[in-house]
């Protein structure tokens, strides 16, 4: 019920962002441009052909994979999900909607790994999946890099793979499908709200960058630059990593506080590091948000990072929206039924702002708006 419950609330937000509805100015035709924007870029064509979207889900392949048949001989289907870790409040939901989605009920018996942001444990968990002839593996890849070897040996074991959240570097042929957000287009949006914002203004940008080598980090890095590179008024003053922990936020933010005294903008790459570095700041003395000398971007928009956007203290807040198992099992249910799985799923997200902000490529915080996610 709670798996049921999470899809339509994806699915019912989805269509509220296209529909433009919620009310108020802050709606309107502000709301369908994320969603566009959050198509894979034209270069990648092909992938756009293939590639689903959580909006185009019919109601009809919901149905089905809510009733999650098992396996055709009654036996439950056995995924290995090898996961990032649990650093941030996102990964917290991620890891819920899988077990929710994965559950005996559903016709699975899931097997969960924690790789605590570790690749050597990452990579051990998959291959003890393959020893363990697991039905399917999820993997929640921590770093792009160093896939091949065991994407194969899962291959050569006859073993489907899918890739989940991130993404890898490895030949596409060595894994079914990989199903996530596009995180450059995430970093776009926060530039390209942030250019609206400032009108022309400098910016002196201070960068808390996600773990080292993950594909979240890269995305994200590489969206905002983007849109900075059109803006000679902007200097990325600096740019560290803070590992998506709001400790690793705090810290690096207590770092560059140290050496630089004029910053207006800091972008922090999830919402735990934003908590972190606004503590820092808040020791510092510094003020942040709508009412501060700081712009705050965030990203994840999770609930309490959208109640500090709510408040005021995250100016902008770019979504990515955790709740994706759904996506996994439809793919799972196609294999069963040895149909064909599209190569991508992108997960369509949107952006916020505080209230008082009005963007053309975010939705305005409300109360009403806090109340309808689901995570
Ligand atoms: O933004 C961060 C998490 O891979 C999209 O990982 C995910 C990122 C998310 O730890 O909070």
């Amino acid at each position: 019920m709670k798996k049921k419950l999470a899809l339509l609330l994806v699915a019912g937000m989805t269509m509220a962002s296209l529909a433009g509805c919620g009310g108020g100015d802050d709606a309107a035709p502000a709301d369908a441009a994320p969603a566009e924007e959050a198509a894979p870029a034209e270069e990648e064509a092909p992938a756009e052909e293939e590639a689903d979207t959580a909006e185009e889900a019919p109601a009809e392949e919901e149905a089905a994979a809510d009733e999650a048949a098992p396996a055709a001989d009654g036996e439950l289907i056995r995924v290995g999900f090898a996961q990032v870790g649990h650093e941030s409040d996102w990964r917290a939901a991620n890891t819920q909607n899988y077990q929710d989605t994965f559950s005996e009920a559903n016709g699975y018996e899931l097997s969960f790994v924690d790789a605590d942001n570790d690749n050597a444990v990452q990579l051990e968990a998959v291959r003890t999946f393959i020893q363990q002839e697991m039905d399917y593996i999820c993997i929640a890849p921590i770093e792009t890099a160093g896939w091949d070897t065991v994407l194969q040996e899962a291959q050569d074991a006859g073993i489907p793979v899918l890739i989940v959240d991130r993404s890898v570097d490895a030949d596409a042929s060595l894994y079914e499908t990989q199903i996530g957000c596009d995180m450059v287009a995430e970093g776009e949006m926060a530039g390209n709200w942030l250019a609206e914002y400032l009108n022309g203004e400098d910016a002196n940008i201070l960068v808390i960058e996600g773990s080292v080598g993950a594909s979240a980090t890269l995305g994200r890095t590489e969206g905002f630059n983007n849109i900075a590179e059109q803006h000679s008024e902007w200097t990325i003053l600096d740019s560290q990593s803070g590992d998506f922990t709001q400790a690793g936020g705090q810290e690096v933010m207590e770092s560059f506080i140290k050496s630089y005294s004029d910053f207006n903008v800091v972008v922090c790459q999830n919402d735990n590091e934003a908590y972190g570095a606004m503590d820092a700041m808040d020791a510092a003395g510094i003020t942040y948000g709508v009412d501060g000398d700081v712009i705050i971007i965030s990203f994840d928009a999770t609930h309490d990072g959208l109640q500090y956007t709510l408040d005021g203290k995250i100016n902008c807040n770019v979504e990515c929206n955790p709740l994706q198992a759904e996506f996994a099992a439809e793919v799972i249910q196609k294999l069963q039924a040895g149909e064909a799985v599209d190569d991508q799923t992108v997960v369509v997200d949107q952006a916020f702002v505080a209230p008082g902000i009005e963007s053309q490529y975010a939705t305005t915080m409300t109360q009403e708006v806090l109340d309808g996610r689901a995570y």
